[in-house]
């Protein structure tokens, strides 16, 4: 995983970008601002030194980008739940996920607080949906995969505020010591306890702590067109091609495969549901609200 020249945090408007000199604190080109283009934590930046401080010149082209959490170049999202405070929200992990395959990252979902309740909803909805599901309990094996996961990758922690994605950074790389915030009581949800986006080498990968969200402007920032839609469903693609209309949006059409699917229980109905859903609000997105995808 290359760390040489990424920038792992921005902050104000400043980047701290890893180099062979060590981390340098660096402002962007104004053409960046000119052009509406920000750098991201993450991205590979070329410098120039401008008045004898170095400066970003030019972002290097992006495998990918998100807009919210913001960060760029990811291999693997690890999208985090807790099985209650907060209580899991179904859609917006089914959003996360397929925002994530849309661009070509791995989803793993990841579930806390297995000691306040039991993650069985979680599993079940999960089980046949081809993403892979790690419980963090007690034990140190779900602990071992993510590291393995991270390994050689960039990866990157996301989900609402308060599951907990602080807490499990630093169980498993302690030295991280990232603040944590306690659920408030009153309103049921996290702090936002972590206020940027900002990468850390570990196990031979890079691992990002990100700000937790809690509104649903997922389709907003990271939109994906209604007919790309049914690829970011893995547990759909060994249906897609046994529809008996191409170009089928599998809603209400006849001979569905995936509707026959669902019916025969081989797809779970919550997933199915959640397809559903986000294609109605993928219809309703505008053209030009893609640019900049
Ligand atoms: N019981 C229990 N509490 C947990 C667990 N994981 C985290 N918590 C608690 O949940 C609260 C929120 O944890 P954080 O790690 O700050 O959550 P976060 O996802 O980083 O939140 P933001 O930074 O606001 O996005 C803290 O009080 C943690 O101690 C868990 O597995 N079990
Ligand atoms: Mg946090
Ligand atoms: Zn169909």
């Amino acid at each position: 995983m290359q760390t040489e020249n990424r920038i792992m945090k921005g902050i104000g408007g400043f980047y701290y970008v890893q180099t062979a000199e060590g981390l340098l604190t660096c402002k962007a080109k104004g053409i960046f601002r000119k052009r509406g283009i920000s750098p991201l934590a993450g991205d590979l930046v070329r410098l120039e030194t401008e008045g004898g401080s170095p400066v970003i010149a030019e972002i290097l082209p992006r495998k990918n980008a998100l807009v919210r959490p913001p960060i760029a170049n990811l291999d693997l999202l690890f999208v985090v739940a807790s099985t209650v405070e907060p209580n899991p929200n179904f859609l917006v992990l089914d959003k996360m996920c397929a925002i994530a395959l849309d661009k070509g990252i791995v989803p793993v979902l990841v579930i806390t607080k297995t000691d306040l309740a039991k993650p069985d909803p979680l599993e079940e909805i999960y089980a046949s949906s081809g993403i892979e599901l790690l419980c963090i309990s007690g034990e140190d094996a779900p602990l071992e995969r993510i590291r393995e996961l991270i390994s050689g990758k960039l990866c990157a922690f996301t989900g609402n505020s308060g599951v907990g994605k602080s807490t499990l950074l630093n169980r498993i790389l302690p030295e991280l010591d990232q603040q944590t915030g306690q659920i408030s009581k009153k309103l049921g949800r996290g702090r936002h306890t972590t206020r940027q986006v900002e990468l850390f080498e570990a196990f031979g990968g890079l691992v990002a702590d990100t700000p937790g969200f809690s509104s649903l402007d997922l389709e907003r920032t990271n939109p994906i067109f209604k007919e790309n839609l049914q690829f970011c469903f893995p547990e759909f693609a060994p249906y897609l091609t046994q529809c008996r209309f191409t170009g089928c949006s599998h809603r209400t059409e006849k001979g569905c495969a995936v509707r026959q699917a669902v019916e025969e229980g081989k797809i779970h109905p919550h997933r199915y549901e959640d397809y559903l859903a986000m294609y109605e609000s993928a219809s309703a997105i505008k053209e030009w609200e893609y640019n900049g995808r």
